[in-house]
Formats: C-alpha cells, structure tokens, sequence
C-alpha cells in the first residue's frame, strides 16, 4: 500500500451526438459545449449540477416541482432557463429542449412520471454523483475516492474518516450526501488529495457499475443494512441491492461489518479491482484482516505485515469514554473510519490524535440535560428503527419518545427486541396509529402516552411533560424516534432543537448539571 493509482480521465473528447459522445464525456476537459442538458430538481444537488453544466458551455434547462427563490434568481444570473410545473407529465418546455442527457436529482423517485418518460424516449438519465465522477479532474490529477454508506452512522463514519485523513495530513474534502454535493466539491480551486463521499442509497441507485461512469473507489464501506426508505426503493431486497454497490470496482478495501454478514455477502458478490481486500470491523476480537477490540484496546489487525501474530493499537475506550464516543454504534462507526483511513496509509498516531478532538455533530445521542438522576438526551437522527435500536441499547431504563413518519417500516421488531428495558413511551408523530399497536402487540403492559396534538408547536411541551412523569432516578428519557421528522417539524434538526427546547424549560434554570459524563450503558 502507499501509492495509489487510478484510470485518468479521458482527455481525447470526441464531439458528436448520441451515446457516442456521452461516452467520451469523461473529463472536465471534454467537450461538453452545447450538449442539451435537462437537470431535475433545483434543491442542493440541482443547482450544482446546472451551474457546473452552464459552466461547461452546455445547454441546460432545469425542470422542478418547485424551486426556492434563492436558487431561482441564481440560475437566472447564470442564464440558465427554468421550468416550475406540476410534473405528472413532460412540461412542454422539457420536450422541446430535446435533451441529450438528463441529471436527476436523488430526492426524485426512481417511478416519476419525467424518468418514466426519459425511458420511453431513450434518454440516458445520470445521477450528480457520475457526474461529479467524469468531472473530478478539472483541479490538475483526479483525487482519489473513498465511499461510505450503510443505513445508519454514514455522515458520522465520513466526518471521523475525514478528520484522521486531515491528521494525517492529507488535504480531503468529505462530499455527498452529508449535504455538500461532489460537484462542489470536485470545483474547489485548490483540489483535493482525497475526497471521502457519503452515498445515499438513492445516488447508489442510479450509478452504473460499468463503463465510463461507474466509480472506482479506493476504498468503500457498507457499515449496516437494516429497512429504510423502503417507499423509495419498492421493496427492502431493492433498497439492499442499491447499497451493495457501493463495492464495486474498490481497488484497495473493501470494509464490513463483521456484525452485519448481509454487508459480508455484499463484498463476496461484488466485482472488485485486482488486489482489493475485504477488511471486517466490529466490537470483538479482531482476526488477521480485521479491526476490533481486545480487552479495551481498539486494534488494526489488517494494516501490518504480521498481521497473523500482532496487532497495532489505535486508541482505548476509556480514552474515548473520556471524549465522549464510547457508545457502542460510535465505537463501530470510529472502526470503520479508522480501516479506510488505514487503508490510505494514515499512521496510528494520527488516528489518535484526530479521535482526541473529534466532536459528534448535534442530535446524535447529545445529552441535553441531567436533573435529580433523570438524563435527557436527544438522538433525533435516529430516523428508522435500525438507528433506534443501536440508541436504545446504549441504555438500560428508558423513557421512550418514539414516532414520526415511518417511510413503510414496521417497528414491532424494535419495541419487543427493547421492551424490557423500557419504563414507558411516549408516542409522537402523525402515524401513531402504527406504533400504538407495536406497543399494544409487544409491550402490553407498559405505560404509554399519545400526543394527539395536531398543534406542532405544543408537541415536544407536552411530550416532555408526559415523559417527566414515567421517569424516575437513573432512568434515561431518550428521543430516538425510529421514523423521519417532515410529518411535525422542519427536520430531523428541528425536532431534535424543539425538544431540548421544551427540557430546558421545562426543568428551568441550572438544568445542565453535567454534560461531559455518558451515560451510557
Ligand atoms: N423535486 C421535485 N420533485 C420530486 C423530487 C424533487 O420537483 O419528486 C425537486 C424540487 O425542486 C426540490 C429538489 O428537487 O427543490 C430537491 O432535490 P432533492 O430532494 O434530490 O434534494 P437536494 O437538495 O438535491 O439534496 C440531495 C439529498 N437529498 C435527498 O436525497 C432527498 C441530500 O441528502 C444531500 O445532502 C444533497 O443532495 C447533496 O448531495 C439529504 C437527505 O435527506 C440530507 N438524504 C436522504 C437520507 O440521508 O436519508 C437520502
């Protein structure tokens, strides 16, 4: 390991029309003028796309259900045209640009009307992120990628991956869906020796496996599958098969979770480079070609010439209790980070140093108040019940604040694996009726509230209030709601901010008596 080296991008363009010339279309330095371009979508991923288009002297129209004013005004500074229109069929405008390509946006789904039409009309559809991929050479050599998904833990496994690269004193830019497109990132004037990409499994859904477009990672990693966005995918064996992609053409490792064997099997079925590894991480005893725990002692057993009889020690548990990332699903998450960082030769050293200051973002297990024994603690990113789970099992006595909208996902599953542990719950969200009836099947005997209030801003008061009154000395009151925000609040952020709101006034002043220690199980 230490050099990496990778397929550059064409630079012999060949213009013309049709296939022929998309497929020549594989660096920044083609000849990208005048192809007509229909970009869908005008949020995060739409804009970027449109102005690296305009930018590229292609010919764009953007087409959107609709289009915040903000980005609206700037597609008119760059000339470029937009649509807003019901889109339950092509809007006149669309048929006439008679697109060569077409950029979807991930949040479109994979039946809409447009992409239904696209296909009837043979017009290829490709998400930003193979776009981002043709492109990646405009700042001097392509950095090379590393990709990250997996249901749950994604944007926390790309920040921690990112900041030891950073440490180790590689200039890298994490990108994707953590909320900075990789078509922003690809235009930084100053390049990049790494890009660390998080994927959804909506981008992954749309990227090709072969041919020009289809990535080559250095590294990727599944980190766990469990239901999501199921309404999305059509079924969980599609959402699967999107996520499992995110292996193909690796060139150095392939990681998994040695907790999750679907994400095994993914990397046994996929079609990786020459002399790709498959590397496990989990919270046991690391083998050859692994990393994992022993006695506390967080250890790489892949990067190292006798890896068969040693292994190299990374950081400890009570060092990382310490800053306050020894919850379990964290401790999985800095495994998997570190085997990508190792797998880009970043030294032990500097994976200590960057795990030493490395903070969580903001709702993700923060802990927002602890009074007379009772903690409060807000995980409202925990937004599908495999996110809840790992929540729920870093504690041992839980009041529960659960509900929201459940994107098609059953939780009976969840609230009979943490019954016992529960003291009540109290239920939030416009689909309660599914998750009263989860509680009534498995957990008959627990005390367990409703909030009927259609009223958004009275939610999280009453809410508090009614947990207050379940929980007692050493119990956690924990928001960890297994099912999105948008049925209630703004997001995820919003629900999260609304209820430590809500904890602090409802406790009053001095309510933060400590906020350093876990309380963790
Ligand atoms: N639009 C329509 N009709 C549709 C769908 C979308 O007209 O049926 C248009 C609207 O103009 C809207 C725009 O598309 O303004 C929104 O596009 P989008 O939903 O694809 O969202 P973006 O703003 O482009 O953000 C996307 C990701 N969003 C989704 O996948 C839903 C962002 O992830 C990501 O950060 C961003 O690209 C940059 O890569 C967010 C997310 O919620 C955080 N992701 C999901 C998740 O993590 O669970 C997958």
């Amino acid at each position: 390991m230490g050099s990496h080296s990778f397929d550059a991008p064409g630079t012999d363009p060949r213009p013309g029309s049709g296939p022929d010339r998309l497929d020549a279309l594989t660096s920044w330095h083609s000849d990208w003028s005048g192809l007509r371009v229909a970009v869908l979508g005008l949020g995060m991923t739409g804009f970027a796309a449109a102005d690296t288009l305009a930018e590229l002297g292609a010919e764009v129209l953007v087409v959107a259900g609709r289009a915040p004013d903000e980005r609206a005004r700037l597609l008119e500074v760059l000339g470029v045209p937009l649509v807003t229109a019901d889109l339950d069929a092509a809007p006149p405008a669309l048929v006439e640009h008679n697109a060569e390509l077409i950029i979807v946006s991930p949040g479109f789904h994979p039946d809409h009307p447009l992409l239904q039409w696209a296909a009837e009309q043979a017009i290829p559809v490709w998400g930003d992120i193979e776009l981002a991929w043709r492109l990646r050479d405009k700042v001097g050599p392509a950095a090379p990628w590393i990709l990250v998904t997996g249901t749950n833990g994604k944007t926390t496994t790309v920040q921690i991956a990112a900041t030891m690269l950073a440490a180790g004193g590689h200039r890298v830019a994490p990108c994707g869906n953590i909320g900075v497109p990789v078509l922003d990132a690809i235009r930084d004037p100053q390049g990049w020796d790494v890009l660390v990409v998080e994927l959804s499994s909506y981008q992954l859904h749309h990227l090709p496996l072969t041919g020009p477009g289809a990535l080559i990672p250095v590294s990727s990693v599944c980190l766990n599958i469990a239901d999501d966005h199921i309404d999305w995918h059509g079924s969980a064996s599609a959402y699967r098969d999107a996520k499992a992609k995110v292996y193909s053409n690796t060139t150095v490792a392939c990681v998994y979770n040695k907790a999750d064997l679907a994400t095994m099997r993914m990397v046994e079925d996929a079609d990786v480079g020459d002399g790709a590894r498959a590397i496990g991480f989990g919270l046991g005893v690391p083998g050859p070609s692994d990393l994992g725990i022993v006695d506390g002692i967080l250890c790489d057993r892949a990067f190292l010439e006798d890896r068969f009889d040693s292994a190299i020690e990374l950081t400890t548990i009570s060092d990382l209790a310490a800053v306050g990332l020894a919850a379990p699903h964290v401790v999985a998450n800095i495994l998997a980070a570190a085997a990508l960082a190792r797998s880009f030769d970043v030294s032990p050293d500097a994976i200590r140093a960057a795990l030493a200051t490395f903070t969580l973002d903001a709702h993700r297990i923060e802990v927002v108040a602890i009074r007379d024994g009772i903690s409060w603690i807000d995980d409202s990113k925990a937004t599908n019940p495999h996110a809840a789970d790992a929540s729920l099992a870093a504690f041992d006595s839980v009041v529960w604040l659960v509900g929201g909208l459940l994107k098609g996902v059953d939780i009976g599953d969840l609230v009979a694996r943490h019954a016992g542990r529960l003291r009540g719950a109290v239920v939030i969200g416009v689909e309660r009726k599914e998750v009263l009836a989860a509680f009534r099947r498995h957990a008959p005997a627990l005390r367990v509230f409703e909030i009927d209030s259609d009223d958004t801003g009275e939610v999280m008061p009453s809410a508090v209030v009614l947990a207050a009154s379940l929980a007692s000395a050493g119990d956690v009151v924990l928001l960890a709601p297994a099912a999105a925000s948008m049925d209630q609040f703004a997001s995820y952020a919003e629900r999260g901010a609304k209820f430590a709101q809500a904890v602090h006034d409802y406790l009053g002043g001095g309510s933060h008596e400590d906020s350093s220690s876990y309380p963790g199980a």
